[in-house]
């Protein structure tokens, strides 16, 4: 496997940073995780948008322009002969000592590795999946706003394990005030009375590149769509749910903490979006 790791190709095992780099010491970076699906990076110029939002954020300078970095992505995945690949973009502050101060850190580090990525088993496409909602609160946005999509998911990271402890592969997240901000790693969403429901960005998610093509499908489809805040209660009454994320992709959620959701079934309106996700993502984007 070749990695690009500031400025060159390299194989895996020459692909190494500092143990002084921030982005080790304390998850000072920002990245990206990206889907290559049939030789064609899905939304790719979004995901360098949110990137250079998240380090704008953070005040950190991205060594590459855009048009630069869109094409290391797409070179990136040719030198492996990828036409299928899950792409991790990460921009690190670099190396500096052991203090915190981002601005004695002189050169921020910048890699990408596109490898293939392990999805949810295809049965949970079908049949959907069993969630719970963990204890971990989402973090406060006025401590460290869940927008920017930082190298330190140590809050996600909580959640994921707790999920993990309750025997579930993913997890409603609450913010501090008891509304529902999103999942551990992907976006939530509901259907009630043949509309698209999902808590707004300032309740604590991440703005999803995938929640964003889900406004614009909603819109082909003829599905009203709108954000909202959201409570557990909202979900136990839905008719559907379904989360999404460049990994997830689109998938039903069927039961929280133990409740079914709607009839326990995938619904509709999630099968017809997923379908049309799929078509989309061999279309919207960059070909590499
Ligand atoms: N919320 C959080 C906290 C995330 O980390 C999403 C929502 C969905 O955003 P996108 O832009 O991907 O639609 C994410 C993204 C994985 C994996 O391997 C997770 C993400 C992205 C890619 C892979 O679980 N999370």
């Amino acid at each position: 496997m070749k990695i690009y790791l500031d400025g060159k190709f390299v194989d895996s095992a020459e692909a190494k940073v500092s143990v002084f780099d921030h982005g080790l010491l304390y998850g000072d970076g920002v990245f990206e995780g990206i889907r290559l699906y049939s030789g064609n990076i899905f939304r790719l110029d979004e995901h360098l948008e949110r990137l250079e939002y998240s380090a704008k954020a953070i005040m950190l300078q991205i060594p590459l322009t855009r048009a630069e970095l869109s094409e290391v992505v797409c070179e990136t995945c040719r030198q492996n002969g990828l036409q299928d690949a899950y792409i991790r973009l990460v921009v690190t502050r670099g190396v500096g000592d052991l203090g915190l101060a981002p601005w004695l850190c002189p050169k921020p580090s910048l890699f990408v590795i596109a490898s293939k990525i392990s999805l949810y088993p295809p049965e949970h496409y079908e049949n959907g999946l069993a969630i719970v909602t963990v204890p971990t609160r989402r973090i406060n946005p006025a401590a460290l706003p869940p927008t920017i999509k930082s190298l330190n998911y140590m809050n996600n990271i909580l959640g994921k394990i707790e999920a993990r402890q309750f025997g579930a592969l993913e997890a409603i997240m609450l913010n501090d005030q008891g509304y529902v901000a999103e999942c551990t790693a992907d976006n939530v969403f509901i259907v009630h009375k043949g509309e698209i429901i999902t808590p707004s960005a300032s309740q604590g998610a991440l703005k999803g590149i995938t929640r964003s093509s889900i406004f614009s499908i909603a819109q082909e489809l003829k599905v009203p769509i709108r954000e909202c805040d959201m409570t557990r209660y909202d979900i136990w009454v839905a008719d559907e749910c379904f989360l999404t994320g460049s990994g997830a992709e689109v998938i039903p959620a069927v039961k929280l903490d133990g409740r079914e959701i709607g009839n326990g079934k995938p619904g509709p309106i999630t099968r017809s979006v997923l379908a049309a996700f799929r078509r989309r993502v061999l279309v919207e984007g960059t070909r590499i």
